[in-house]
């Protein structure tokens, strides 16, 4: 595997890569004056969005993975069904775990909304910096 690391987000990958044991390379690539993604990282992704992985299986062709959270739940699937709540869904509204419940809030809440704060919050220390 080789993860395309610039961002926060991508050093949670590399957390839940240790966590699962997992062989990996890290390749950084350094933004473009205007802070967005280089050619060659577009080379990886068309979208040149960090972090992607992409996942080498001899004899397979190579395929690459993006956004977060999708990263995140194809490697649990495979490698991390451990930390994967239980559904207990049986077809049932409210039959679902709580755990189930709020692994889903966490997935969503981290790139829906906590992303967006940490970003203003990274503007505006900037800005304060520079004064
Ligand atoms: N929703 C995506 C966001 C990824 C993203 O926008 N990453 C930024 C770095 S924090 C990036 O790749 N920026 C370069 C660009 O968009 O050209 C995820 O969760 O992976």
């Amino acid at each position: 595997m080789a993860a395309q690391l610039e961002s926060s987000r991508a050093q949670r990958l590399l957390v839940l890569l240790e966590e699962l044991n997992l062989e990996y390379d890290i390749k950084t690539y350094k933004r473009d004056k205007n802070a967005l993604a280089p050619e060659e990282l577009k080379n990886i992704h068309p979208l040149g969005k960090s972090p992607s992985v992409e996942i080498k299986i001899p004899g397979q062709e190579t395929f690459v993975l993006a956004e977060s959270g999708a990263i995140f739940e194809y490697l649990c699937a495979h490698f991390g069904k451990h930390l994967i709540p239980t559904r207990d869904l049986q077809g049932r509204v409210g039959e679902e775990s709580e755990e189930f419940r709020r692994n889903r809030y966490f997935m969503h809440y981290s790139e829906g909304s906590l992303m967006s704060l940490l970003a203003i919050a990274a503007v505006m220390l900037s800005i304060y910096m520079r004064k």
